[in-house]
């Protein structure tokens, strides 16, 4: 890792002061971990893919195959990566705005359970788990951690196939995620908006909802992006060097 960025003294005095913080998180905070980011092109076997086109129901229901191995080889990929700072500070974040009575919500569009992991315990999903997988016959979800898969796509005990509990591009969001996420961000008087291109609708409408209610709105991310232009500060810097600089701030 770099050395940690020197964070404005208005971006401390903000989370210092901050009573109620609400964090989004995308790819880039599990870039220091080794997963790839959602718009990294793919390597090996899934280097002629796109992966917006397998993230998709059409592709499932063209390949059921393909698309439930790959989503089984980035499972095993993120079972086997370690969170890393940036994940740690969040969890840190968290547990000290509960012991200094503030409020704190972690919205995250990562599916990797990454953060869970590294001790988060308020996370609102907002586009499911590469662990959670569905029936698409009966509807049954488990949880697959540890699993091997014998068949692509892999069975359910009533016979049906399973289908990864993420969601898809032209699917909506889990209702009750979207709208904790919704009031959190109406509510927050920070907002961080962690490792995420902010391409990908609703979850980038929240950056600018946070805006308009009067939230102070900040970017970490080494890339600055569409939005760096209007927001309270935008920090050039990895998820995991600034991250446990911000959570030093609390
Ligand atoms: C670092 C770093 C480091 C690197 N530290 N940072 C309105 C307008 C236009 C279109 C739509 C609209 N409303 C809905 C749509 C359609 C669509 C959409 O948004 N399309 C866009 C492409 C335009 N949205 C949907 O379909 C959503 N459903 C919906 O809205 O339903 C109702 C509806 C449907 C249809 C029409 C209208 C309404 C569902 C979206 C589901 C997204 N699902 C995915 C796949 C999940 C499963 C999987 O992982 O395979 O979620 S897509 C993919 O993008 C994934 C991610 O969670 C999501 C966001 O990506 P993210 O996290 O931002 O990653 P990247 O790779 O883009 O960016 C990484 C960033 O990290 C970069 O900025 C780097 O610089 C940075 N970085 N290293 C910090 N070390
Ligand atoms: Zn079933």
């Amino acid at each position: 890792m770099s050395e940690a960025p020197s964070l404005p003294a208005g971006l401390v005095d903000a989370v210092r002061n901050a009573s109620r913080i609400a964090a989004m998180t995308g790819a880039g905070i599990s870039a220091d971990s080794g997963i790839p980011t959602f718009r990294d092109a793919l390597s090996g076997l899934w280097a002629h893919y796109d992966p917006s086109e397998l993230a998709t129901p059409e592709a499932f229901e063209r390949d059921p195959s393909r698309v439930t191995r790959w989503y089984d080889e980035r499972r095993c990929q993120a079972e086997r990566c370690t969170p890393n700072a940036g994940h740690t500070a969040l969890a840190t974040l968290e547990r000290r705005c509960r012991e200094t009575g503030r409020r704190f919500t972690l919205i995250t569009q990562n599916v990797d359970r990454l953060h869970q992991r590294a001790g988060s315990e308020n996370v609102l999903e907002l586009h499911g788990s590469l662990c959670r997988w569905r029936c698409t016959a009966c509807g049954e979800e488990r949880e697959t951690w540890g699993e091997v898969f014998e068949t692509y796509p892999p069975l359910c005990g009533c016979g049906g196939p399973r289908r990864p509990g993420v969601v898809w591009f032209g699917e909506t969001l889990p209702r009750e995620t979207i709208r904790g996420a919704q009031e959190a961000v109406a509510e927050c008087d920070l907002f961080l908006s962690i490792g995420t291109s902010g391409a990908v609708m609703p979850a980038a409408a929240l950056i600018a909802d946070a805006k308009a209610s009067w939230a102070t709105v900040v970017e970490v991310n080494p890339h600055p992006t569409r939005y760096a232009s209007w927001l309270d500060y935008a920090v050039a810097g990895r998820g995991a060097d600034v991250l446990p600089a911000l959570a030093d701030a609390v």
